[in-house]
């Protein structure tokens, strides 16, 4: 068994003391990944309401997106997977816009041109490819910009997985590669995705540097990120971090955990080493924090939280024969037959209203 990089342990105390940014930076930071949490939580509740479309849960990977995501400058890129919810967010991506956005809104998936992020993708690992290609033109332009990816353990089974890391290896492309390693891809466990013990390893066959990163440390997952986005910046190319990590949540809204993995597996992960539960261990250790200051936090961020959504509640409905007109930018024969059944449908559903 490797030992993970990390610098504050599970239970608060401080590995790595030289490494730990200042108290006030720790709290804030904390205050991000509780409002993170929030977030999370509150769209499955919204799903259970039938308020929400189908949504992929982040909770318990705040510190793997958050981390990572805080290690990128103004004008960097994100190239997102469907788990990278956290990842928008701290990006830059409204509560509001990203509530539309898992309501199937087209208002939620005009991405702002402010924000220098890919669409969200759902096809597993096509994001890397992506994310090597924007990498390798900010390369051939001259720009100082560095591009952020995320995948779960799953994905790099995919052939898209090599091509992207593969390829910004062989270019010396500004790209970051992070592998969320959260146990499942779906159902499936980590020891049935790979015969390789570590996933990081493989960087060793693409000639990059790899690392391995305790994923639920937000502090040492923010420490070696920044280093390797320094390192893209610094023309050097790209590198591949596993963060260690797990999705306390389900795989989407739709999903239920219990058929693949223990009660008893979960509580561990959720009672000892949640990745918010450390910071917060550390703070309250240090006389930083109490019960009194959590739970005016939480009720900041549920305050912010209802006033995202009565935003999203606000925007006007989608016009539904507009539903195929974001698919392609001239409609193939196919999706102009599809365009007659909707508007047949769409005259149904007139007629029974
Ligand atoms: C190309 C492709 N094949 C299959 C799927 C169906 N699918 C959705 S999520 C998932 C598992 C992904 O697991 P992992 O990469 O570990 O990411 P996680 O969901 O755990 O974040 C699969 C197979 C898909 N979306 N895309």
């Amino acid at each position: 068994m490797l030992t993970p990089f990390q610098i504050l342990a599970a239970d608060g105390s401080v590995t790595q003391p030289d490494l730990l940014p200042p108290l006030d930076q720790v709290e804030s930071i904390y205050r991000k990944m509780v409002r993170l949490r929030h977030f999370d939580d509150r769209l499955m509740v919204l799903y259970k309401q039938s308020k929400m479309g189908t949504y992929p849960q982040f909770g318990g990977q705040e510190a793997s997106q958050l981390g990572a995501t805080l290690a990128l400058s103004q004008g960097d890129y994100l190239a997102p997977m469907y788990r990278n919810t956290g990842a928008a967010l701290a990006f830059g991506w409204s509560p509001k816009q990203a509530i539309l956005y898992w309501r199937g809104h087209p208002a939620g998936w005009k991405i702002p041109d402010e924000l220098n992020m890919l669409p969200i993708i759902i096809d597993i690992a096509s994001q890397f490819p992506h994310a090597a290609g924007a990498a390798t033109a900010l390369k051939l332009r001259g720009l100082p910009q560095v591009v952020l990816s995320f995948i779960g353990e799953g994905g790099t089974s995919q052939g898209d997985f090599h091509v992207g890391v593969n390829w910004a290896s062989a270019m010396r492309a500004p790209a970051v590669f992070v592998i969320e390693n959260n146990g499942y891809a779906i159902s499936v466990p980590r020891a049935l995705q790979s015969g390789a013990d570590y996933l990081f390893k493989r960087a060793e066959g693409y000639g990059i540097p790899g690392h391995l990163v305790d994923g639920n440390d937000v502090f040492a997952v923010h420490h070696i990120a920044k280093e390797a986005v320094e390192r893209a910046r610094r023309g050097e190319g790209p590198s591949l971090i596993e963060h260690l990590t797990y999705r306390l949540r389900p795989h989407t809204t739709g999903d239920d955990p219990k058929a693949y993995r223990s009660d008893a597996e979960t509580q561990e992960w959720a009672e000892h080493r949640d990745p918010l539960l450390r910071v917060r261990l550390l703070l309250t250790a240090q006389g930083h924090w109490d019960d009194q200051h959590e739970a005016e936090l939480r009720k900041e961020a549920e305050e912010e939280f209802n006033a995202a959504l009565a935003e999203a509640d606000a925007t006007p409905a989608p016009d539904p024969h507009a539903l195929l007109e974001y698919a392609m930018a001239s409609p193939t024969p196919a999706l102009r037959a599809q365009g007659k059944i909707l508007e047949q449908r769409i005259r149904l559903l007139e007629a029974q209203a």
